[in-house]
């Protein structure tokens, strides 16, 4: 549960962190599984696992080898591991949600990302509504930080009061490139405030607001699970860009066949080649594909 100054930090910021949210066993049943995937991924030399989209699960960047691996990417680790629905659909994490999008809550998708020692994935500023719009914003974005956080290991950086506006498009031309133009990153690394934590920490954030990192300058691993949820009512414009077959699922509180709209107008995304949101900003993945 947030508290009431929590809450106000999140509708007046557009992202709050809460501290100790997932347990040390939680944590500790989601980095054994993501280890073995980092153990798995030595043995590939490009993007592997492919999903229903035939796009790959696993996305390895540019760089990536036996001897060091760089698995960037698991979409939708939900598919695969317990210990992901077990923190992602049900207990603390949800609870949460709850406090900042309503008492009916729906998953939409989730994927770990990881900077690891020596790699060089940093995120560029972007706002996730732009990935998958929905008909109203109680739409949040949940990240467990599986490693503690700091400025040097590449932490997730946002712009306060970003979430109210303006929405920024995310083309060039007629490219949906997936990240804000030069001027606004600009105006966003000026801007923008860390986001220091813990391992367990919960950081929740509005699916508007605009936020990136850089890359990780130390030698221990900073990985976070990242979760879009929404309120029951709020419904997808569109396919989602990260499949799951449990996308959709309510995991707290009732379904409704209500879509609830505001007013307004959002720009629609539009399917990337690339396997992932990396591909689609442009940064290399292994095998030298864009
Ligand atoms: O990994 C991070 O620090 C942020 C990732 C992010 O913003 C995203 O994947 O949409």
């Amino acid at each position: 549960m947030l508290s009431e100054k929590q809450i106000r930090q999140f509708n007046e910021q557009g992202f709050v962190v809460a501290p100790g949210v997932v347990s040390e066993a939680l944590l500790a049943g989601m980095t054994a599984q993501l280890d073995e995937w980092i153990e798995e991924s030595r043995s590939h030399e490009q993007n592997f696992g492919p999903m229903t989209d035939g796009k790959m699960r696993f996305d390895l960047q540019d760089g990536h080898c036996p001897e060091k691996p760089g698995l960037r990417r698991v979409a939708n680790p939900v598919d695969l591991s317990r210990a992901y629905r077990d923190v992602l659909f049900e207990g603390a994490v949800v609870e949460a949600v709850a406090c900042v999008v309503g008492p009916n809550v729906k998953f939409h998708h989730c994927k770990l990302n990881t900077k690891l020692p020596g790699m060089e994935t940093r995120v560029d500023y972007h706002q996730d509504h732009a990935f998958d719009p929905h008909t109203n914003d109680d739409h949040v974005t949940a990240l467990v930080l599986l490693d503690d956080m700091s400025e040097e290991n590449g932490c997730l950086r946002v712009v306060p009061g970003s979430h109210k506006g303006p929405r920024h498009t995310h083309y060039v031309g007629d490219d949906f490139v997936g990240k804000v133009d030069d001027a606004v990153q600009a105006m966003c690394e000026e801007r923008a405030v860390p986001i220091l934590g813990q391992a367990g920490d919960l950081c929740l954030m509005s699916t508007w607001a605009l936020h990136g990192g850089g890359a990780n300058r130390t030698t221990r691993p900073r990985r976070m699970l990242i979760c879009d949820y929404t309120a029951a009512d709020a419904f997808p414009l569109g396919p989602p860009m990260v499949p799951s077959p449990h996308s959709g699922k309510i995991v707290k509180g009732s379904a409704t066949r209500l879509a609830r709209f505001r007013d307004g107008v959002v720009e629609l995304p539009k399917r990337y080649e690339a396997d992932s949101f990396f591909g689609a900003q442009g940064q290399k993945t292994a095998g030298g594909m864009a």
